[in-house]
């Protein structure tokens, strides 16, 4: 390895090492509330994270009963926090599957779930 790579790498890896010690970007809370059942179907889905994220590696992507994406694909990043349009959309068990990139460095995903029933 050249010596130029090296230390193009190095403090890559230091970020990654001492980065350990931080929590990662948990979420905090959504809306619809996780487990929820709401009464209509939302417009949008929000969540709060425990940390700031990187908007160009942080998504939403939200699924209907049916398993068809419901989401318009355009995650919306502001500091801590993340939305995303729906289209219209029916009763059922609506998946929410999210993942983040915090400003710490560090992945971390999840997913949840809330009724809609009129
Ligand atoms: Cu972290």
């Amino acid at each position: 390895m050249r010596k130029s790579t090296l230390f193009g790498i190095l403090p890559l890896l230091l970020v990654l090492a001492t980065g350990e010690a931080s929590a990662h970007a948990m979420l905090d809370h959504a809306e619809p509330r996780v487990g929820n059942k709401v009464a209509a179907a939302p417009r949008e889905v929000t969540l709060w994270f425990t940390q700031k994220l990187e908007p160009a590696f942080s998504a939403i992507t939200v699924t209907d009963s049916a398993g068809q994406r419901v989401d318009t694909g355009k995650t919306r990043v502001s500091g801590s926090q993340m939305s995303v349009s729906l289209r219209q959309g029916g009763n059922g068990t609506y998946h929410v599957t999210w993942h983040v990139l915090s400003v710490d460095t560090h992945a971390s995903d999840g997913n949840f779930t809330f009724d809609v029933a009129q």
